[in-house]
């Protein structure tokens, strides 16, 4: 049997993982995987979830299940971490599930579910996963316009024009914030826009938020998706703990169905309960447990929201520090929408050859479509980062 097997395209971000640990230069700047590191280039431990971990530790007497879908204060946390009291807690289902991916891949699998013929919308471009997973659950995937690669931030009309190609029950996938790959972000008129068209049309949101907190703040962070929860018929929301708890091992996410039918959220709940119990039975609890812990104690909240913040703060001074120093160098404004960028990841907007180039001269390694993880940088490798740019000839 395992001989029909084919082989299958690597994760292009994971394999520039490999290569940059391979790679013997001491000097080489590490841009890739969207994974968070403090100017030591360490991805720490954040201290309230140490804080958590030891009084989990000194506290938990059992490791039996939990349950399907996780256990209900983790979803209750989680939702008015992200929700507020946009959206009232009886219109929404929630379940845990392993990671934002977890979540995301329950999503499609619910979509193929309750509607076969629906399509799913994807920026151009988008995370590769959204992709990959749709390909695989066997959902049609269309592309509408995102990134203008002239002022690298939305093309808004052109997204507004592919959206309206969309028919009844097409489900429109956005990201919450901190756009993955390209850093570019809609405005709250923007949001606004585009759920009169989606409800004008009948499409159903999907929201996949990985990154609260790292963008413009954690409330801040949280309008577009509070907009939409409260602002259309029903929607589905993918969360992901990974990166503003710093848990990515862990696998901690949560799926949401927000509807504005009450009497379905008991069906609506079972369904999610469904999927995990064909997929994994028990979503995992440590990481869970610990955001719960976190989010329902003044004091441990009060610490990772500073530690969040710090984290936010200084990735904005590195988007600054590069803009800067690539204005002096160039003579020129047009790396300013460095510092407009949002979250982690900021789309350069260049060829795979100069991309190329720059990993073979510099050894700075950015993902394939020029994507640049800032937090990889420190202010000793911004201006370094910033020669490289330039003589790559961006
Ligand atoms: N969605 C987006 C856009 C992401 O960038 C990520 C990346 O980490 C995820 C979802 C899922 O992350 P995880 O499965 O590690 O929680
Ligand atoms: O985009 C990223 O780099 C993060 C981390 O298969 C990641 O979202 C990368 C690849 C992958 C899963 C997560």
């Amino acid at each position: 049997m395992f001989e029909t097997l084919k082989s299958q395209p690597a994760d292009k971000i994971l394999a520039l993982m490999q290569k940059f640990r391979e790679d013997p230069r001491e000097s080489k700047i590490d841009l890739g995987v969207g994974v968070y590191k403090n100017a030591q280039g360490v991805t720490p431990v954040m201290r309230a979830i140490k804080a958590a971990e030891h009084k989990l530790w000194e506290e938990q007497t059992s490791k039996s299940y939990v349950g399907l879908i996780g256990d209900p204060a983790y979803s209750d946390a989680m939702i008015k971490l992200i929700l507020a009291d946009t959206v009232e807690r009886g219109n929404i289902a929630a379940a845990a599930t392993p990671g934002g991916t977890g979540a995301v891949r329950q999503a499609f699998e619910l979509i193929k579910m309750a509607n076969p013929s629906a399509r799913v919308f994807v920026s151009d471009p988008t995370w590769p996963n959204h992709i990959s997973i749709l390909n695989y659950v066997g959902i049609e995937t269309v592309t509408y316009r995102y990134f203008d690669r002239e002022t690298r931030g939305v093309n808004f009309d052109g997204m507004i024009e592919d959206l309206k190609t969309a028919v009844k029950g097409d489900v429109i996938l956005l990201h919450g914030c901190c756009h993955n790959p390209t850093g570019a972000n809609l405005n709250d008129v923007q949001w606004k826009e585009v759920i009169a068209l989606m409800n004008e049309r009948g499409l159903v949101p999907m929201i996949d938020i990985a990154y609260q907190g790292f963008g413009d703040g954690l409330e801040e962070d949280a309008t577009g998706v509070r907009l939409v929860a409260s602002g259309t018929p029903e929607c589905l929301i993918a969360a992901s703990c990974s990166k503003n708890f710093g848990i990515y091992r862990e696998r901690t996410g949560l799926l949401m169905m927000v509807s504005n039918d009450t009497a379905a959220q008991k069906l609506n709940q079972g369904t999610l309960a469904f999927l995990n119990r064909q997929n994994y039975s028990f979503p995992p609890d440590h990481g869970a447990r610990l955001v719960t812990m976190i989010l329902n104690d003044d004091a441990l909240r009060a610490d990772w929201a500073a530690e969040l913040e710090e984290t936010r703060l200084g990735m904005l001074g590195l988007r600054q520090q590069l803009a800067d120093e690539l204005q002096r160098l160039s003579g020129s404004d047009r790396f300013g929408f460095l510092a407009q960028h949002r979250g982690m990841f900021s789309l350069l907007g260049t060829s795979p050859d100069l991309v190329e180039k720059m990993r073979a001269d510099d050894g700075i390694y950015m993902v394939g479509d020029s994507r640049m993880n800032i937090a990889g940088l420190n202010a000793d490798t911004v201006p370094i980062l910033a020669k490289a740019i330039i003589d790559a000839g961006v």
